[in-house]
């Protein structure tokens, strides 16, 4: 378990926000920091079941050891890490992506609420992005994890989108968090001039990592975090030697604000690599 205190020059805990506090104070804490983090936000009951789901199809695959528990989400010994655009991940994620269960989270009453009060919009008028998102990342394969970036870069369409970050299950720092630059949405948009081979998306933002701070913690069941599309964030890496961490992440904006026609299309299954 790495110590969130022995790396505390650079990474701090979030600022825990209060989902019943009123909607100018958390407005104003997302104007301090960046970003709105909640512990339990989400009942646990549906995000295990969702990890159930996701899970049964990681494990039909062949990518989980069938003789440890499937909630444990254990890596068969032997697999080969594979990561978004190869052909192998996509031929799981296209089932994960058609889980009832999986398409239907992002509309948690919970998060809907949240997304209204960012957006000052009431929770039904609130669109989520048909585009859902699930990341299924592998241990041993650090360089595919996601390079610092604000989802602007991806997703275009209005600037006042916001995204939402949330494991399908427990998520301790070394399965690899995801880690906020507190105050950076107010920097606006910048250039994604860093090449990171073999990242996800492959691009981000050039930071020094010898001054920069973040924000991130031990994620539980059901802790969401919400940002903006100029939030810079990163994922940390899945430093365990055989866990797979997932997660997903969903985007919210107002109805009558401009959209990405690629926001309405499914993630991440026609932009394949080849091994
Ligand atoms: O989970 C990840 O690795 C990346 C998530 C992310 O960057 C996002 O939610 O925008």
């Amino acid at each position: 378990m790495i110590n969130l205190a022995e790396k505390q020059t650079h990474y701090l805990p979030f600022v825990e926000s209060d989902p019943q506090a009123s909607a100018a104070e958390l407005r104003g804490q997302f104007q301090e920091n960046s970003y709105l983090f909640f512990r339990g936000l989400v009942p646990s009951e549906k995000i295990l079941q969702v990890r159930r789901a996701v899970l049964e199809v990681c494990m039909a695959d062949g990518w989980l050891d069938p003789s440890t528990d499937l909630m444990d989400a254990i890596v068969r010994p032997g697999m080969k890490p594979t990561s978004e655009g190869y052909p192998g991940y996509s031929a799981v994620y296209r089932k994960v992506l058609r889980l009832p269960v999986f398409h239907d989270f992002p509309n948690d009453p919970n998060l809907l609420k949240i997304a209204g009060i960012l957006l000052d919009i009431a929770p039904e008028e609130v669109l989520v992005h048909p585009r859902r998102i699930g990341r299924m990342t592998f241990p041993n394969n650090q360089g595919a994890t996601t390079p610092p970036h604000q989802d602007y870069f991806y997703i275009r369409g209005s600037v006042d989108t916001y995204s939402c970050w949330i494991p399908l299950g427990e998520c301790p720092v070394e399965l690899g968090g995801l880690a906020i630059m507190p105050g950076s949405h107010r920097g606006g948009y910048l250039e994604h001039t860093a090449r990171f081979q073999g990242a996800v998306g492959g691009v981000g933002i050039p930071v020094d990592e010898s001054t920069a701070t973040w924000h991130t913690t031990d994620f539980g069941l059901g802790d969401a975090l919400f940002f903006h599309s100029h939030s810079i964030h990163k994922a940390l890496p899945n430093l365990t030697s055989d866990r797979l961490r997932i997660s997903t992440d969903n985007r919210y904006q107002r109805p009558q604000d401009r959209i990405e026609p690629d926001a309405l299309l499914p993630h991440g299954v026609a932009d394949e690599q080849f091994d």
